[in-house]
């Protein structure tokens, strides 16, 4: 199925399958075993302008457009998981800017990142709400021309090699609803009180850092507040909205990786005289996954589309996107495990760990019953 990419997002593409091909998959098992971040890969994608692709040119990117970052983050997760991470973490941390930053906030923070010179991070998710994001306890109050933060973030992906986070915070003095009384800051990591905790040990996306992150009098100027005060929940979900596909295209990418390796496998791999994928059984399962693939595939593009030509409900399809890609990342991975036997269960194959890192994307960015929740909503708004 060939859905119409244009140039840029066809020469993309190319470019960043022949450099992870070369440079990231012979990395990618090391990556998750030491667990450790591949700052090596974060300067090949800063050399080769792909951390550029999230920003549009006036502010030092290549693209700006959500398909072709979607395309740009499949690729990568075909190889490595953990180091297309770096760059949907680069475009979720400075989203928040670009959807609701003044001209100065944008042209000072969002050229570095997009030189890939300083990391990005959206710190969102606290120990006591999740799913619940409205219920954040971290507070910031109002001194003269600073705000004072304290509390703590928790599941902050790349927290501890951010240098700009976006940290949302309650700006409320006495109770109001939730949606009104949290605000959005630009956080720089060398503001004094701001702290990194424990980094999490993982299933899988080892070579991620999951940070808790720390605020103790954290003094930022009220110029960093980023829109009004009380405008910082709605802010956040927009930038789900936007940042959904992105992990829809990560898991179709995972699935894609997945895929092509079993059935390179169910060729080469003799069982009763014969190749097993000649076995109608494996070729089933092949079918299968190839289908859920396709699916998929058009569900994660047409989320791009929709927001790159700002059509409405896009929470929706970028809700279906990444439901659908990420239990399809889940079910081609399962099976890959499945056609690879006992290889499949070795660390000596790709095919466990890419079962280990498809898992988190049913889960981050927003749950996959969360997803479900955001759908349902708007299938049902108005109905009478
Ligand atoms: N875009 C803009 N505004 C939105 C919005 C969106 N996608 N979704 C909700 N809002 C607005 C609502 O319109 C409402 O505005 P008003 O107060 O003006 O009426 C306000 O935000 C509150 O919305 P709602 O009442 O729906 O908030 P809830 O507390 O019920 O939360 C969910 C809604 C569950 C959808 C939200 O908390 C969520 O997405 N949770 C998951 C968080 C998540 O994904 N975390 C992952 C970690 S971040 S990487």
């Amino acid at each position: 199925m060939d859905f119409s990419l244009n140039e840029e997002q066809q020469q993309i593409r190319e470019m960043v399958h022949d450099l992870c091909l070369e440079r990231v998959e012979p990395r990618a098992a090391e990556i998750d075993e030491s667990g450790e971040f591949p700052w090596d890969v974060k300067e090949l994608f800063a050399k080769h302008d792909i951390l550029a692709i999230p920003f549009t040119p006036e502010y030092g990117g290549i693209s700006g457009g959500a398909l072709t970052l979607i395309v740009a983050v499949e690729e990568i997760s075909k190889f490595c998981v953990t180091s297309s991470l770096i760059l949907s973490v680069q475009s979720l941390g400075s989203l928040p800017i670009w959807l609701a930053g003044t001209e100065e906030q944008k042209r000072r923070y969002l050229p570095p990142l997009a030189r890939g010179e300083h990391l990005a991070a959206y710190a969102l998710t606290e120990p006591g709400s999740g799913s619940d994001a409205g219920g954040m306890r971290t507070r910031a109050i109002k001194r003269g021309d600073r705000y004072v933060i304290n509390g703590s973030k928790t599941f902050i992906t790349g927290g501890s090699v951010a240098d700009t986070i976006v940290v949302f915070a309650r700006t409320d003095q006495d109770g109001d609803t939730p949606a009104r009384n949290i605000s959005a800051f630009i956080v720089e990591k060398t503001m004094p009180g701001f702290k990194v905790g424990k980094l999490e040990k993982k299933l899988g996306i080892r070579g991620s850092p999951t940070a808790q992150l720390f605020f103790e009098d954290l003094e930022v100027p009220a110029a960093n507040r980023l829109g009004g005060e009380g405008e910082g929940f709605r802010l956040a979900m927009r930038v789900l909205d936007h940042s959904r596909p992105g992990i829809a295209a990560q898991a179709l990418g995972i699935a894609e990786g997945a895929f092509d390796l079993a059935r390179r496998y169910a060729r080469d791999r003799h069982q009763f005289g014969k190749p097993i994928v000649e076995f109608q059984g494996i070729q089933f399962m092949l079918a299968d996954m190839a289908t859920q693939i396709e699916a998929a595939r058009a569900l994660t593009y047409a989320s791009g589309d929709a927001l790159d030509r700002s059509l409405p409900d896009i929470g929706s399809s970028s809700s279906m996107a990444k439901l659908f890609a990420s239990d399809t990342a889940m079910r081609v991975t399962t099976d890959a495990v499945q056609i690879l036997g006992g290889y499949g269960y070795l660390r000596d194959f790709p095919a466990e760990r890419m079962m280990r890192d498809a898992k988190i994307t049913q889960i981050y960015e927003g749950t996959n019953e969360i997803q479900r929740f955001v759908i349902a909503r708007e299938l049902l708004k108005d109905s009478a």
